[in-house]
């Protein structure tokens, strides 16, 4: 009877598979020491770019830039918000706090008419606002077209301690529709701050006839201070989140004495 040879054939082979089979771990462990390595891929140098140059971008939005996969898209997404009400109810000087030092001087001298731009980062994509005030007085009606045309948000502003500018964003709000019906509607309470030392009766009418109005313009609402930098980020936050589908949602606020956000 022969002798059984001392490497069978299907031994044979499981030692040519097992051989075949270190060999690729030792490829893969290789790839993983290479990434962790001096020498980064070129993803990974991506990610740290991405995160570095998330400026002005806040904390919830900067932890989605961290995901490599949506670092690369590097483009410039440009887009136009436009900003309506009466004169002197702080469109100005809420715009500025928001523009901060990138307000661009030059070409905020046009009368009538402002524009504001201010770029930040989203998901490693540079996104460029043009924010175009109308001033509010009565020669500035014939920029309403120039300022709603192709906006993608509108914020109707009114003077928290003034009825009467209230009442008029409804005005406010049938201009703008005949040039731009889909942008998404922002009613926006100013001075918050000298709001709430009104009597607090005064505080609730007021309050109660904002959302009224919030509700007829299908708007969301937000009570909010230049002065005190109440709710100004949180507005453009809440417009970009809705325009990107981002994953931030905001709060609702009826307590009387505090920022009101109504939606
Ligand atoms: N108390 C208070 N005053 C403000 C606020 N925002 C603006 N103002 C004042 O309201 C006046 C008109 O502001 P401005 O921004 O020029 O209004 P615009 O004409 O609507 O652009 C100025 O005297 C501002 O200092 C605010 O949040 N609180
Ligand atoms: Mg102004």
């Amino acid at each position: 009877m022969p002798r059984p040879s001392r490497k069978h054939p299907l031994r044979r082979f499981t030692l040519r598979r097992r051989t075949a089979l270190k060999r690729r771990a030792w490829h893969f462990f290789d790839s993983i020491l290479t990434c962790y390595s001096s020498k980064k891929p070129q993803a990974y140098d991506d990610v740290a770019l991405a995160s570095t140059s998330v400026v002005v971008v806040d904390e919830e939005f900067v932890a989605e830039t961290l995901a490599p996969s949506l670092c690369h898209n590097q483009d410039l997404v440009s887009l136009k918000i436009s900003l309506l009400g009466d004169s002197q109810i702080g469109k100005t000087s809420f715009l500025v706090k928001y523009v901060g030092n990138e307000m661009d001087e030059g070409k905020s001298e046009q009368t009538g008419l402002k524009l504001m731009d201010k770029t930040l980062m989203v998901r490693g994509a540079r996104i460029s606002y043009s924010i175009w005030e109308v001033e509010g007085d009565s020669k500035s009606q014939d920029y309403i077209s120039t300022a709603c045309k192709g906006s993608v948000a509108i914020l109707y502003m009114f003077d928290l301690t003034s009825r009467r500018t209230l009442n008029n964003t409804v005005r406010w709000y049938r201009q703008a529709r005949r040039w731009n019906k889909t942008a998404i509607p922002v009613l926006i309470g100013t001075k918050f701050d000298d709001f709430i030392q009104l009597p607090i009766d005064l505080q609730w009418a007021i309050a109660s006839e904002a959302r009224s109005y919030a509700k007829a313009l299908n708007a969301t609402l937000f009570f909010s201070s230049a002065t005190y930098n109440i709710n100004v980020n949180k507005i453009f936050k809440f417009i970009t989140a809705k325009l990107f589908d981002l994953p931030w949602t905001i709060e609702r606020n009826l307590t009387i004495g505090e920022p009101i956000i109504d939606f």
